[in-house]
């Protein structure tokens, strides 16, 4: 039918489409362009119905069967809010728009409470749910969350895995998700994680890669850059802190917090601390920000770490992060506030605990009367509907973890990696062996020399683990054998020093023994040694081969040139898929279910699945019927179950 509306258009039939056609009627070529996205989504959904899921870590079906409803918020005297047709209140964004980094900052500082940020847009499904929360489901809760945590201090929403997950599994392009989020939330601050030299991939790009990404990170709606190095290796951490200076973000330079410090011993304890954030300082940073990546930093530790540096550093505002994996994030967190933090890290409710953050409604209540925080609770707990709904929707990407795991101060996993490391272990039917592996885990960190954890020497000591696990080797056999055993690809990496240099070194026979003759020791930051990338030939390169590209898509590339290919050719078969709801995203849909896809604004597909065909046994096909605004539309798809 489409074609016949072309053909038999007047500006056909008189000839003058020659030099008018697409001039004057550009609504039929959004049709043509309309029609072939919905064609393409098709393919999708047949794909889907025949052959089920294929998003890599998915267990089954989600657990929630509907779309969640975006609750609503209610005003003192219990009035809805429309947060669509009302602008939300103004924020901690104005004040950084009208006054810069450095007097946002101070403002931050001079606050009188402890303010929060959320991390539910990033850590905290990072962290429980394999970081697979899709942009649809944000943009949905965007408009009432700027109303909501009007008051926060910031929303962490970018980074970290977010980046390489959104193109790899999602098949999202992480950049408008940026940009889309930023139009519905005007008025609280983004922060996004920086791997520092790494920027969001797992290992060191030239620094004009990571130059590149900050600027078009920040130009695209990042406001606040929390800036770290696995190893706390300042060289490599300086190259994040340099490109967010340079494109005039503001600069969250921080140090991770590694294990116990109250324990007696610890290679990290209160002098390391303090030596790391003097040097810190020197180096210039906008806000200190304290990660404690694992959940290990007990209620007297953070009294004893964030006192002292408040005592030191009276003008420097500390934001401190944490993971509930102990339990004892609430606890925790609220001591910091309590020793001057001037901004503590929080999850929504049905978002937080386990191996995520701590509970933004305990917080509030912990602090109840002795802090004000600028975050109304009411909000924040009406807000929590949508995501108690939401963690439904993503059950089949949750680890079975029951608790808080009392196990953390001694083998310090990453929230995010202990998940990660249960689901692979239940998944693999190998559950009993659970507590094997957080042993090996424990040594594996010794024999590297107790090093910071955090993405990517985590992966580090989280392959050496399993390696010592399936080839059954203790630590010792380990230090025995080194010379002859084929280590991971990443333990290699370690060694040689392509991740940046441990404090107090690599240890020694290991290091040369792993290393022999098959790789260097390198003593300088490996970014050093790589050549700069040749921006303008990797433009060109891009627009040869995927047509329409821009600076975003050359930084994603830059990141991670494979992910970013195989995206592009994901986007080539089924174009946009971010647009599609999350449940139909996910599970085949149900005969005669309603699908309602937005593919822009003010233009709804109406789909609806209405029968999968017979196997073609010479062909190996099956056609699935749809019903497309109406129209009959038969899709074939090769069955490959
Ligand atoms: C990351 O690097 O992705 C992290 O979340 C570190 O905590
Ligand atoms: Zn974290």
């Amino acid at each position: 039918p489409f074609l016949l509306t072309l053909l038999t258009h007047p500006v056909f039939i008189d000839g003058s489409y020659w030099t008018t056609f697409i001039d004057d009627t550009p609504q039929l070529f959004q049709m043509v362009s309309s029609q072939n996205r919905a064609q393409k989504l098709l393919h999708y959904l047949a794909d889907l119905a025949v052959n089920g899921p294929s998003i890599k870590g998915q267990i089954g079906l989600p657990k929630l069967k509907s779309t969640p409803s975006v609750p609503h918020l209610h005003d003192a005297e219990g009035n809805i809010i429309n947060v669509v047709t009302t602008s939300p209140p103004s924020g901690w964004r104005q004040v950084l728009l009208e006054k810069g980094p450095a007097e946002f900052a101070r403002q931050v500082r001079q606050f009188s409470g402890t303010l929060l940020m959320d991390t539910t847009w990033r850590d905290a499904h990072q962290s429980l749910l394999a970081t697979r929360v899709r942009t649809h489901d944000l943009a949905t809760i965007a408009p009432t969350t700027a109303h909501a945590l009007a008051g926060a201090f910031a929303l962490e929403c970018w980074g970290g895995a977010t980046f390489d997950v959104a193109m790899r599994f999602l098949h999202e392009d992480p950049w408008e998700r940026l940009r889309k989020l930023r139009t519905l939330v005007p008025n609280i601050p983004f922060q996004m994680l920086l791997r520092g030299a790494n920027g969001v991939a797992y290992s060191s790009l030239p620094d004009n890669a990571i130059d590149h990404f900050v600027k078009q990170a920040k130009d695209n709606g990042v406001d606040i850059f929390r800036v770290f190095d696995a190893l706390n290796d300042l060289d490599q951490l300086k190259v994040g802190v340099d490109a967010v200076k340079k494109a005039g973000g503001v600069v969250e330079a921080t140090v991770c917090y590694s294990g116990d410090m109250l324990q007696p011993g610890k290679k990290y304890n209160l002098d390391y601390y303090l030596e790391v954030v003097d040097k810190i300082v020197k180096m210039g940073t906008h806000i200190l920000g304290i990660k404690d990546m694992a959940g290990t930093m007990k209620p007297s530790a953070a009294r004893l770490l964030i006192g002292s540096l408040r005592t030191r550093y009276p003008d420097l505002p500390i934001h401190v992060h944490s993971h509930d994996s102990a339990g004892t994030a609430v606890a925790s967190m609220s001591a910091c506030a309590l020793s001057g933090a001037d901004v503590v890290d929080v999850a929504i409710n049905s978002m937080s605990g386990l191996t995520s953050q701590a509970s933004i409604n305990a917080l509030l209540a912990s602090l109840e009367g002795n802090i004000d925080t600028g975050i109304n609770i009411e909000h924040a707990r009406e807000l929590d509907a949508y995501w108690a709904e939401m963690r439904l929707l993503y059950s089949c990407f949750e680890a079975d973890l029951k608790g808080p795991d009392p196990e953390v101060y001694q083998h310090e996993i990453p929230g995010g990696q202990l998940t990660n490391l249960l689901f692979q272990a239940q998944q693999l039917g190998l559950g009993e062996q659970w507590a094997e592996t957080k042993r090996a885990y424990r040594e594996a960190n010794y024999l590297l020399g107790d090093i910071v954890k955090v993405t990517p020497t985590s992966k580090v000591v989280g392959d050496l683990a399993q390696f010592m696990v399936s080839n059954k080797l203790t630590s010792d056999d380990i230090r025995r054998l080194a010379n002859s055993l084929d280590f991971p690809d990443s333990v290699m990496d370690f060694f040689e020093g392509l991740i940046g240099q441990p404090y107090g070194g690599f240890p020694e026979p290991l290091r040369s023994d792993v290393l022999r003759n098959k790789r260097r020791k390198l003593t300088c930051r490996p970014g050093l040694e790589l050549e700069a990338f040749d921006l303008n030939k990797i433009r060109e390169d891009l627009q040869n081969r995927f047509g329409d590209i821009d600076e975003c898509d050359i930084a994603s590339y830059n990141m991670y040139p494979r992910v970013y290919e195989d995206f592009q050719k994901v986007r080539e078969t089924y174009g946009d898929l971010s647009v599609l709801p999350t449940k139909n995203f996910l599970a085949p849909s149900e005969p005669d279910e309603e699908i309602e896809v937005t593919i822009e604004q003010g233009k709804t597909l109406i789909i609806k699945l209405q029968a999968v065909g017979d196997l073609n046994k010479k062909t190996g096909q099956r056609e699935v019927y749809f019903e497309l605004n109406g129209e009959l539309r038969k899709i074939r798809v090769a069955d490959k179950t």
